[in-house]
């Protein structure tokens, strides 16, 4: 075999396709069906891969759109429950315990879709059937790569879907808890529907041990708040929501936040 037959693919700025990603997304999604979640256990898991695969192989990863996923969000088709969306931006880690822990609500990583792409890496190349391990487009060279249209478009379905009342987490370490140009700030608030959704409710949860602010008072939330009252909902905020804050106490158990009531 002579070089010219295996061309090299497109180089990129990002991380590569993730190893095993077929397994993995195959895995994880009988697992989700099967052990997880057992309302969808009739979903056909290789017609899901397959669908998820069509949405990128063979194409330049530079533009990908949201039609490509089409196929696969149609196979899926799941709804959450209404009150049980709970959104979150900067931070994953507590919300997924947190959801882990109570049982009931979703995030985003707690529906199918979701949970087959979380922390996962995935791109091909226009000359080739195969994935490209070697790179993948960095959401700084291009914006229309099969990850970042897929968290989009994945994101902008399940606010769609929201009903009731509805939750978002947001890190009150930050300067900016609530950000415009996040996938919470730019995506879902937008997408929420205001016949449908009556409430958004904000959880700030501040890291123990830093600075304890009232971010609900800050100029971000209020940025928050006015979108979310333009758009016809009822926006409510609360510092360190005690749900929450008992999980984040499990590891600083003698902080005096979580020995008292303050
Ligand atoms: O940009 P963000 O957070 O505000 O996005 C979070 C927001 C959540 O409510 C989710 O419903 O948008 C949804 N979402 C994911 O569920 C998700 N899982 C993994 C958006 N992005 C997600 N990712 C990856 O993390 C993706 O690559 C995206 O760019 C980051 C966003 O994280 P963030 O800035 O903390």
């Amino acid at each position: 075999w002579s070089r010219a037959q295996t061309p090299e693919p497109l180089a990129w700025n990002g991380a590569g396709t993730t190893r095993n990603l077929l397994e993995l997304v195959l895995g994880r999604c009988y697992s989700y069906t099967q052990l997880v979640r057992l309302d969808l256990r009739s979903k056909d898991c290789p017609k899901i891969l397959d669908a998820f695969k069509n949405a990128f192989i063979s194409k330049n990863p530079c533009n990908i759109t949201k039609e490509d996923y089409e196929p696969l969000l149609d196979l899926v088709n799941q709804t959450v429950p209404c009150n049980k969306s709970l959104f979150w931006s900067k931070s994953k880690d507590l919300a997924h315990q947190y959801t882990r822990v109570q049982g009931e609500m979703f995030t985003l990583e707690d529906t199918l879709l979701g949970y087959l792409a979380d922390d996962l890496t995935w791109c091909g190349d226009p000359g080739s059937a195969e994935l490209n391990h070697q790179s993948c487009p960095h959401w700084n060279e291009c914006l229309s790569n099969p990850g970042s249209v897929f968290w989009k478009v994945i994101s902008q379905k399940f606010a769609e879907s929201a009903c009731g009342v509805v939750q978002v987490m947001l890190n009150g370490s930050l300067s900016e808890p609530f950000r415009k140009s996040s996938t919470f700030g730019s995506v879902e608030v937008f997408n929420l529907d205001p016949r449908k959704v009556h409430t958004l409710q904000a959880w700030v949860m501040h890291d123990i041990g830093g600075i304890s602010s009232d971010s609900c008072s800050s100029a971000s939330i209020n940025e928050l708040k006015s979108i979310v009252t333009e758009r016809n909902m009822t926006f409510t905020c609360q510092n360190n929501y005690r749900p929450v804050r008992f999980i984040q106490c499990v590891k600083n158990p003698e902080h005096p936040s979580c020995t008292s009531e303050i």
